[in-house]
């Protein structure tokens, strides 16, 4: 989880796994440990070596113990999925949630098309009586009942066609399957080309309706999936339908959609890292001067390139 600076569902409430982290222990390559486990606070003595090291994806160290942060665990959850017709009224949705709810904990993006997969591979019953072009599924949970803030939050939103809540724990969970199961699903359709990227949520529709564009104009046949974390811009793009080991068309999907990002201003990597498949793509992202920092800082630390030396840095 450090070395790959997880992310996941509750990004948008508690950052990524350097938000938590504050200390780490480290066995670099020359052998020698770096350790800081105080869990001092403030603590502005130089470089942040614990941030440098999450995220390096095992290029700089080997993380061999950590200082977490701790949250309370929510007393109280409640969840929704909230059907829209349009997918800009899903975004204008997100913003607005945003702004209302103080206890939003989670605020995730399915689509049509990604939802009736999930129900026709695991027969779970469909969520709507038809179907909808965009769903969000909200979380709300704090330490007092979020449930009326929550349902006046619902409740002053525009363009919201259909809604189911969950307050019970096995409710809940029953809920959280139509966007956990994307995965699996998406799986046995096929061996995906899998993208992971961010644009900024001002952006994002215009993204969503542009990928699949992106994608049909290298590969014609190919299927789309799209699902992710809305309040982070983090949008999964799977494609099915192109033969993942037919590297030709695999990277020029890749291509097209990581162009796309960048054209956007957005990160061709928001939680998956970049390791050994998106390096070559790693300058849509990163600046010269930024990439010749990252070499600096691995040749420092890593003079021999024995630390997982094929992943991150493109090749020289
Ligand atoms: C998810 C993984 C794919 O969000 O990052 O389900
Ligand atoms: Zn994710």
């Amino acid at each position: 989880m450090i070395a790959t600076n997880a992310g996941g569902v509750h990004v948008l409430r508690y950052g990524p796994t350097r938000r938590q982290l504050v200390g780490v222990e480290a066995v670099l390559a020359d052998g020698s440990v770096i350790r800081r486990l105080g869990g001092l606070e403030k603590d502005n003595t130089g470089y942040d070596l614990a941030g440098l090291l999450c995220g390096s994806e095992g290029t700089l160290g080997i993380v061999t113990a950590a200082r977490l942060r701790l949250v309370p665990v929510p007393r109280h959850t409640v969840v929704a999925l909230l059907a829209f017709d349009t997918v800009d009224a899903a975004l204008v949705a997100v913003g607005e949630l945003r702004r209302a709810l103080d206890d939003l904990h989670a605020l995730e993006l399915m689509f049509a098309d990604g939802l009736a997969l999930v129900c026709d591979t695991f027969g779970l019953a469909p969520p709507f009586r038809s179907g909808h072009a965009a769903i969000l599924l909200v979380e709300a949970a704090g330490r007092a009942d979020p449930t009326t803030a929550f349902a006046e939050a619902v409740a002053a939103l525009p363009g919201v066609a259909d809604t189911v809540v969950a307050t019970d724990t096995t409710a809940v969970r029953a809920v959280w399957r139509y966007r956990e199961d994307h995965t699996e699903a998406i799986n046995r359709v096929g061996v995906p080309v899998k993208l992971d990227v961010t644009v900024s949520v001002g952006a994002l529709a215009a993204f969503v309706g542009d990928v699949r564009d992106a994608v049909h104009a290298v590969a014609p046949r190919a299927q789309v999936w799209l699902f992710g974390h809305a309040a982070d811009g983090n949008v999964h793009v799977n494609v099915t339908g192109v033969d993942a080991d037919d590297e030709a068309v695999a990277d020029a999907v890749t291509d097209a959609v990581l162009h796309l990002v960048a054209a956007r201003g957005g990160s061709i990597s928001a939680e998956h890292g970049i390791g050994a498949a998106k390096r070559r793509w790693l300058h849509l992202s990163r600046s010269v001067e930024e990439i010749a920092s990252m070499r600096a800082i691995k040749r420092a630390l890593d003079a021999d390139g024995i630390l997982n030396p094929n992943v991150l840095l493109p090749e020289p």
